[in-house]
């Protein structure tokens, strides 16, 4: 079993900063994406499902939901090897500080890798949106004799800018990279890609930050305390140096490291085939089963709309939005367009019912478009949130604004007719 040789290593955020509100309590692997799920759950699943089952999750903080998550979802059996661990940024007598980048974080945890055995390093990045299995990537590895492979896929002129960008011989060995090029030097970056992903005007072979290491390369490489970043230092500084081979991908993949694009990958989710494929048995994403009763719905309207388990609903209209577990949303309201999380408990029933106080969950007569509203938030009756261009960028105590998407914060609560 080649699996066997092979130990995956997540890196699950830096600060986290770009996803800020959602960051704020919580380390960026935790963060609840698609109504039921959070962050790890996507390359962790695609281990699994790549029969690759023991994983570390590299995090800059440690935060209370990713280690109840991760604890109270992967079971492996007694007699299995498997696990999955979460190892946070920890001040030592020679650090100080936090992991200075990826590859100073993977370089601080080594200690912890090599207690295992293993062959190869199949780091992962922890905030994409893809289904991919790794095993016809380790095997391309071992058949070409590679020392290390980057998984790679097409994208256009304007995706360019923010990938690493390479260029490979006929036989799939990268000749050069460039981390992040300026526009003006997008020319000189063209690959020959196939027909389809012409069409599509994806020229650029983008490294998707998804690297398989020989084990003796890795060691030596984190022996240089002078590199701190894959992309920026490692990759670039070992073209030409070692064979890396581009290993192309051509599925779906996102990179979901900011609001914009980590709403924009929620919502795609309401589409009529969702490129993204839940329902796919073999490419199971898997996440913590918490046994909830089944979501009622009364009197709504609903349009390209998915709703995660135990929720109580009984607005009038809902429309391409993913509604998270154990949501509430009251009477008459209408949502559009928006990425609500859910909740982590339900109130009860009596605080509910009590007019005096804001229920987790969305009031009555309320209007909502283009927000997300994290966990607990209690958002009261009449409340208008309207997000859009014509919103300026905001940071409060109860939502921020972010390129026109509403975030309303986790546990917020939000007054009775109050407009955004
Ligand atoms: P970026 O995504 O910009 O580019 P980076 O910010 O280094 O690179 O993040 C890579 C992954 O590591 C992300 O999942 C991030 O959350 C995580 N990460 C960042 N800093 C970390 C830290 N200190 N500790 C733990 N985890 C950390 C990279 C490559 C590009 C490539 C894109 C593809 O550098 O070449 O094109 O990924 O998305
Ligand atoms: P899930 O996987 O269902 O999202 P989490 O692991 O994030 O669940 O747990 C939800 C958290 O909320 C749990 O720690 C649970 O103990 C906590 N919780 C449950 N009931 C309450 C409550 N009444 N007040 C505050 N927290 C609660």
């Amino acid at each position: 079993m080649i699996n066997n040789k092979v130990l995956s290593i997540i890196l699950g955020g830096g600060q986290g900063s770009r996803l800020y509100p959602l960051t704020q309590e919580r380390s960026k692997p935790a963060v609840p994406i698609a109504g039921k799920y959070r962050l790890v759950d996507i390359p962790i699943s695609n281990c699994i499902n790549s029969d690759i089952k023991r994983m570390f999750v590299l995090t800059q903080f440690n935060s209370a939901s990713l280690n109840r998550h991760i604890k109270n979802t992967y079971h492996f059996s007694f007699f299995s090897s498997a696990f999955v661990d979460v190892l946070a940024a920890e001040q030592t007598p020679s650090n100080k500080g936090w992991f200075q980048g990826t590859a100073d974080a993977v370089r601080q945890s080594m200690h912890h890798f090599l207690r295992h055995e293993w062959d190869y390093a199949l780091i992962l990045s922890g905030d994409q949106l893809y289904q991919m299995d790794y095993d016809k990537m380790v095997k391309a590895h071992i058949k070409n004799k590679a020392k290390i492979s980057i998984a790679t896929i097409p994208v256009t002129a304007k995706e360019a800018t923010e990938f690493g960008i390479l260029k490979s011989d006929e036989n799939n060995v990268i000749t050069s990279f460039i981390e992040k090029p300026d526009a003006s030097l997008l020319p000189d970056w063209t690959s020959d890609v196939s027909d389809e992903m012409k069409s599509q005007g994806r020229n650029y072979l983008a490294s998707m930050g998804i690297y398989i290491f020989d084990r003796k390369l890795l060691v030596d490489l984190m022996n240089n305390p002078e590199t701190n970043d894959f992309g920026k230092e490692i990759i670039p500084q070992s073209i030409g140096e070692f064979k890396t081979l581009s290993y192309q991908y051509e599925g779906y993949w996102t990179d979901i490291g900011n609001i914009d694009s980590f709403f924009e990958a929620n919502l795609g989710l309401t589409d009529d085939i969702p490129k993204f494929d839940l329902y796919d048995r073999s490419k199971r994403i898997y996440t913590h089963a918490r046994m909830l009763p089944t979501t009622k719905v009364s009197g709504t309207a609903l349009e390209k709309t998915v709703i995660a388990e135990g929720c109580i609903i009984s607005a009038a209209k809902i429309e391409k939005s993913v509604i998270g577990i154990r949501s509430r949303i009251g009477d008459e309201s209408t949502v559009i367009n928006t990425y609500m999380m859910g909740c982590d408990y339900y109130q009860k029933l009596d605080e509910v019912l009590d007019t005096n106080i804001i229920s987790m969950g969305i009031g009555k007569r309320c209007f909502i478009k283009n927000a997300i509203i994290d966990k607990n938030s209690c958002i009261g009756d009449d409340v208008r949130i309207n997000g859009g261009p014509h919103l300026e960028d905001t940071d409060n105590d109860l939502y921020t604004v972010k390129d026109g998407i509403v975030v309303i914060k986790k546990n917020a609560v939000i007054p009775n007719g109050m407009v955004i």
